[in-house]
């Protein structure tokens, strides 16, 4: 797959402190972003599946990828465009079997075994983390941008998506190890404002892409090197 665009949102009432999540998803669509994840560990699955629906109608509506973690069931249910598990749920060839052909399979990964893995499980997309250190997930494991530049060496043929402490101000530097994309949680869902930190991140990461896809840069002839 291509990502539909190369932020993705993770929607985390935690991270969002209670505000509202279908605004704060409006406010990530109009910012630009493509790819939204609900990531809910919390709620009773009879508020969550209703609140999942809204969600995944805006996003079809505004011809966004829309992504369950962890919980198979409710991906199933709703007939969603994807699920994302970790290296705690679900295992994702378990996943891969029961999802319906074509929908987007998902995995958190933190090594290069746990990469090739999810490729042979069948993974559209690998997630990679954490990139930097973060405050939203307890216990986070921290691999460092070097994780991905070893991952792109080994020529893995699914974006890769570095997650974990990505702001605007640290973007650039995951792209240019190598990865397709980026997901973050509190950049956005914790943002003031949340439109304008999509467009901002957005901007940055279509820059950092396209200074990565320029040829190296060549020396005039008096310019020699030393
Ligand atoms: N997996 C690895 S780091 C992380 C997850 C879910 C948390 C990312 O959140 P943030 O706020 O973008 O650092
Ligand atoms: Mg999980």
């Amino acid at each position: 797959m291509r990502l539909p665009s190369p932020l993705y949102v993770i929607l985390d009432r935690e991270a969002a402190r209670g505000r509202d999540l279908l605004r704060l998803l409006d406010a990530v669509l109009a910012g630009g972003c493509r790819m939204v994840q609900l990531r809910e560990k919390h709620m009773p699955p009879a508020e969550l599946y209703p609140l999942a629906g809204a969600l995944s109608e805006r996003c079809r509506r505004a011809a966004a990828v829309f992504i369950i973690n962890d919980r198979a069931d409710l991906a199933l249910a709703l007939g969603a465009d994807g699920l994302h598990v970790g290296q705690d749920d679900l295992p994702a060839a378990a996943a891969r079997r029961l999802l319906p052909p074509g929908t987007i399979l998902g995995v958190s990964t933190h090594d290069p075994r746990q990469a090739r893995q999810a490729l042979a499980d069948g993974a559209d997309y690998i997630a990679v983390g954490s990139i930097f250190p973060t405050d939203t997930k307890a216990g986070f494991q921290l691999v460092g941008p070097d994780l991905l530049r070893m991952l792109r060496r080994d020529e893995i043929p699914v974006p890769l998506v570095g997650i974990g402490g990505i702001t605007a101000d640290n973007v650039d530097q995951v792209i240019a190890a190598g990865a397709d994309g980026v997901a973050v949680i509190s950049a956005v869902c914790a943002a003031a404002d949340p439109e304008e930190a999509t467009r901002r991140l957005t901007e940055r990461l279509e820059a950092a892409l396209r200074s990565r896809r320029l040829p190296p840069a060549r020396l005039t002839t008096d310019e020699k090197p030393l």
